[in-house]
């Protein structure tokens, strides 16, 4: 209703032309004392004046530093803009040997570290040809090692391993040259993988693309910038084009990838075609030419590249290498945190049922024992490397024990159906149902600290909870199986129950 809001409208247009008044004020206020100091200044003996000026002017200068310091755009950490953050070469040896402790397979990796040496001390320069099939790479390097003659062929998928081929530059310089399996081959995941491994030992890489690039080929050769490595682009089947189609393919490359690539060039790598021929007695022949091949532009950009040889680029190959074995090795090492935590948790059941076997009195509550539970929850944290205090773990069992209690009737309910999968072994009385039960939340328990153990890195009560109330009142078939089955096997050698544990 427009009549109401006139008197607020006037309040606030009083208060605007006030505020208005005061601020014209103060400036006339302002320009005022400057103009008096200014005179003041002026009257000064000039052994006064200027220091006095010196000072004045090293405050503003101050001002502004500190205006800068507080108020320039903070700068992004190397893992915001997408660049890993690398360990220490002695922090991942460690880490691969406490894998290989825990016999995780770390051959690959330590094979990785031998070749990253052997690579160094060889002082040869690598350059790792790259892209996807058929694009032209073996092609290329035909071109670049003439002595060599890898294989060629129309079918895309040609190369399958890594080879290295000796080239020379014009300079004289000589090149170790890999030619590789081309990426986006369907079910070649294998060969990719090999493909990029090798181009991140490499000093520098030509990434060779026949067409604009796709979102694939895009975000592949982000990932080799992202991990520092000297890119050329080469736009090969320069023949294919015409003058105003390279044209713009090229200026196309150069708007998108002049940040992420140290050149861009279009080159002809030649590779050779089949035709008929009519022979004059009217027989067809079939007939193989060789294309005629130009590379100029990638031979120079090949020197500006490597202009200081090995050396100089090898500190940012080590990094490449590293930054990769150590995602790698983190990877193995969450793995084989996953399997141990596994095989703690199935241990821990088994006693806590063997424990309930011999203890729990039929119809009594299922509350989480303490002694068990705590040995447990530290052998997890252990295994994830995640520092537990005494009292976090008590909490963290009370919370839970809560959690179970509301929940046992459902888990008795579970574990009852689960027995119906045994005929038998309901008769032997609430004994075994209650183990089972007591058995199903020890494993929930477990699975539940361990998820947030692997996921956090830290204990997450709330996360634990809502995990282990999941588990609780949705155990899968084979959980629920293996628990009764360990229910079973302890009901076997109840005259025996150590055996077997562990
Ligand atoms: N028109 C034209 N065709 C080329 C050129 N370079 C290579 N080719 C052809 O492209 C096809 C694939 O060449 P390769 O050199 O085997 O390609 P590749 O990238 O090594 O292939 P994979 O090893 O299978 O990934 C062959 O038919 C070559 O003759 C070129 O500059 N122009
Ligand atoms: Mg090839």
């Amino acid at each position: 209703m427009p009549h109401s809001r006139l008197p607020l409208r006037l309040i606030l247009l009083g208060l605007i032309a006030i505020a208005v008044v005061v601020v014209i004020w103060l400036g006339i206020g302002m320009i005022n004392g400057l103009l008096e100091f200014r005179e003041r200044l002026l009257d000064l003996p000039a052994l006064v004046r200027v220091p006095l000026i010196a000072l004045v002017a090293a405050a503003c200068a101050g001002l502004a530093w500190l205006a800068w310091k507080l108020l320039r755009p903070t700068r992004r950490s190397a893992r915001a803009g997408g660049k890993p953050l690398v360990a220490d070469r002695q922090t991942i040896e460690t880490r691969v040997a406490d894998l290989a402790a825990r016999n995780a397979d770390v051959a690959s990796l330590e094979q990785e570290l031998i070749e990253l040496d052997r690579r160094r001390l060889s002082g040869e320069c690598h350059v790792a040809v790259f892209g996807e099939i058929s694009t032209g790479k073996s092609s290329l390097i035909r071109s670049l090692a003439s002595a060599a003659a890898p294989e060629v062929d129309v079918l895309g998928g040609t190369t399958r391993w890594v080879r290295h081929y000796r080239g020379s530059l014009p300079d004289g310089r000589e090149l170790m040259l890999a030619d590789m399996p081309g990426t986006g081959e369907v079910a070649g995941s294998q060969r990719e993988q090999l493909a990029r491994d090798e181009a991140l030992r490499a000093h520098a890489v030509i990434y060779v693309v026949a067409s604009d690039l796709t979102r694939a080929q895009d975000a592949e050769l982000r990932w080799l910038a992202d991990f520092g490595k000297p890119l050329i682009l080469a736009l090969n089947k320069l023949d294919q084009f015409d003058e105003a189609a390279r044209a713009t393919l090229l200026d196309a490359f150069a708007d998108r990838y002049a940040g992420v690539c140290r050149a861009i060039v279009g080159i002809s790598a030649g590779g050779s075609e089949r035709f008929d021929r009519r022979l004059p007695d009217g027989r067809i022949e079939q007939v193989t030419r060789e294309r005629r091949a130009d590379v100029d532009d990638l031979l120079d950009a090949l020197m500006a590249v490597t202009a200081g040889g090995a050396a100089t680029l090898e500190a940012g190959r080590q990094a490449a290498v590293l930054a990769h074995v150590d995602q790698r090795s983190q990877h193995l090492a969450r793995d084989v945190a996953e399997r141990e935590a596994e095989a703690t948790v199935v241990r821990y059941t088994r006693r806590a049922v063997i424990g309930a076997m011999a203890a729990v009195a039929p119809g009594s509550d299922i509350i989480i024992q303490g002694a068990l539970g705590t040995a447990m929850v530290r052998e997890l944290a252990r295994i994830h490397d995640v520092p537990v205090r005494e009292l976090d773990v008590e909490h963290l069992l009370a919370r839970l024990g809560l959690t179970l209690r509301n929940a046992t009737a459902i888990v008795l309910a579970i574990a009852g159906n689960a027995l119906k999968a045994f005929p038998g072994l309901g008769t032997l009385g609430g004994g075994v149902l209650h183990a089972i039960a007591y058995g199903l939340a020890f494993d929930s328990l477990g699975r539940a600290i361990a998820q947030t153990l692997a996921a956090h890195a830290r204990l997450d009560q709330a996360e634990a909870e809502s995990a282990m109330r999941k588990l609780l009142t949705e155990p899968s078939r084979e959980r629920v199986e293996r628990v009764t089955r360990v229910v079973i096997d302890s009901l076997r050698n109840r005259n025996a129950p150590a055996a077997g544990d562990d």
